[in-house]
């Protein structure tokens, strides 16, 4: 496995089911700013996370925390639509512990980057896209060589594995105004990850 496209994997009422339950999971985990390691420049994401483990990206680093950084809460659990979707695509028996959760306005975009701060690389990284479609570009696991581009539209899965678990890849913008599903606009991005060694 490579890298895996479902499109539409979620159909428009399943897609309304997910941003209900993920709607829930901000209620009890509020969106936090994450910034840059070291020089603290922000982020244009807003983030929060579901699953035992969260990941966290503030001055002192990167890191999986099992607490929320501004209510030092417990994250709430990872609804089960997305359990049984990685059940169904990931090819791992055992469950995923995070679930980053990415709040996208029509401005925002992610750096080319790499998942690489869990510590179970045998897994792969199932992401779901909600609401606007993103311009997602992915290449190589080296920084320099070429990069594709690729649309992820509202229900697509991608389940990011194999050879391709540690390509860099980034969101270059959103495409504003091409889904109704978030009411105030938008796009949502769910990876799910195993962080621990299975
Ligand atoms: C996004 N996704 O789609 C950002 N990472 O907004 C990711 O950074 C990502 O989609 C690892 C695997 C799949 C992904
Ligand atoms: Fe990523």
């Amino acid at each position: 496995m490579a890298i895996d496209i479902l499109p539409e994997r979620f159909d428009p009422a399943a897609q309304r089911a997910l941003l209900a339950d993920i709607e829930a999971v901000v209620q009890a985990a509020p969106w936090f700013a994450p910034c840059m390691p070291r020089t603290g420049k922000p982020l244009s994401v807003r983030m929060t996370n579901c699953g035992p483990l969260g990941w966290v990206a503030d001055i002192d680093g990167y890191r999986y925390q099992p607490a929320h950084p501004d209510t030092g809460e417990p994250w709430p659990p990872i609804p089960q639509l997305l359990l049984d979707l990685w059940a169904d695509v990931s090819g791992i028996a055992a469950p995923p512990e995070a679930c980053l959760v990415n709040l996208y306005g029509p401005k925002a975009r992610m750096g080319l980057h790499q998942d690489r701060d869990e510590n179970e690389f045998g897994a792969p990284v199932v992401s779901v896209s909600l609401g606007d479609t993103a311009v997602f570009r992915i290449g190589g696991t080296t920084r320099k060589g070429p990069t594709r581009s690729l649309r992820l539209a509202s229900g697509d899965v991608i389940v990011f594995g194999g050879e391709d678990r540690l390509a860099y890849h980034g969101i270059d913008r959103i495409l504003a105004g091409s889904s109704t599903l978030l009411p105030e606009g938008g796009r949502i991005n769910l990876t799910l990850r195993r962080v621990t060694p299975i």
